[in-house]
């Protein structure tokens, strides 16, 4: 485990579905019906109660289906988290059809929706580097400098949990935000 940002941000290593928190982020798809992955595991132990929500957000919100780099919300289920939020990440491609913003635009838009439901603790996958192929370096880099600006620039929620399935992708990540850190501090 490893602490950013005063505290407010905190890497570690696990299972996401099984922490408690406010609110989890979901590494979904455009449909909102399911997958592999995060997901598959999110509403394999979150139960169908979540999946019936994402339905009718895709009847009444999303008839053509989230689109990529936006969130939305459902409660938690049988998780041990209020809420849900479900966010779709980019498809890798070559790092030049717009991966980057759309990467960032998925934390800050689930950060956004936790902090409208007053989440203050919210725990968020490696978007987009499973299934979906982003490099896990590039998107350590993304999701660090994402997350940290959200959090200087709000209060809520208080502290935001990134989860790693591997030890290897924790010290990924650890590994390029001490970099950027580091970067910073030789700037000054
Ligand atoms: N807890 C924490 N991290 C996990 C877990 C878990 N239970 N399971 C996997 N990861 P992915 P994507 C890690 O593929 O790349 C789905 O089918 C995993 O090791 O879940 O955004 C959706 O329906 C990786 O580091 O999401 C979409 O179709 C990270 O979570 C598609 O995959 C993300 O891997 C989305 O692909």
């Amino acid at each position: 485990m490893r602490e950013y940002y005063q505290g407010r941000l905190i890497a570690t290593v696990g299972d996401i579905t099984e922490m408690s928190v406010d609110a989890i982020v979901n590494a979904a798809n455009a449909s909102l019906l399911g997958g592999g992955g995060v997901d598959g595991a999110i509403h394999h132990r979150g139960g169908p109660a979540i999946m019936r929500e994402c339905r009718e957000i895709r009847r009444h919100s999303f008839p053509k289906g989230l689109p990529i780099g936006r969130a939305c919300i459902t409660r938690g289920g049988k998780l041990d988290a209020r809420y849900v939020i479900h966010t779709v990440g980019p498809v890798w491609k070559d790092g030049k059809q717009h991966e980057d913003a759309l990467l960032e635009a998925c934390y800050r838009n689930s950060l956004d929706l936790a902090a409208g439901h007053a989440a203050n603790s919210v725990a968020i996958p490696a978007i987009s580097t499973g299934a979906y192929g982003f490099p896990r370096e590039r998107a350590a880099r993304v999701a660090f400098g994402a997350i940290g600006e959200f959090l200087y620039r709000n209060t809520v929620p208080r502290t935001v949990f990134c989860v790693f399935y591997s030890i290897e992708d924790y010290e990924i990540f650890v590994a390029e935000a001490d970099a950027i850190l580091q970067a910073v501090s030789e700037q000054e």
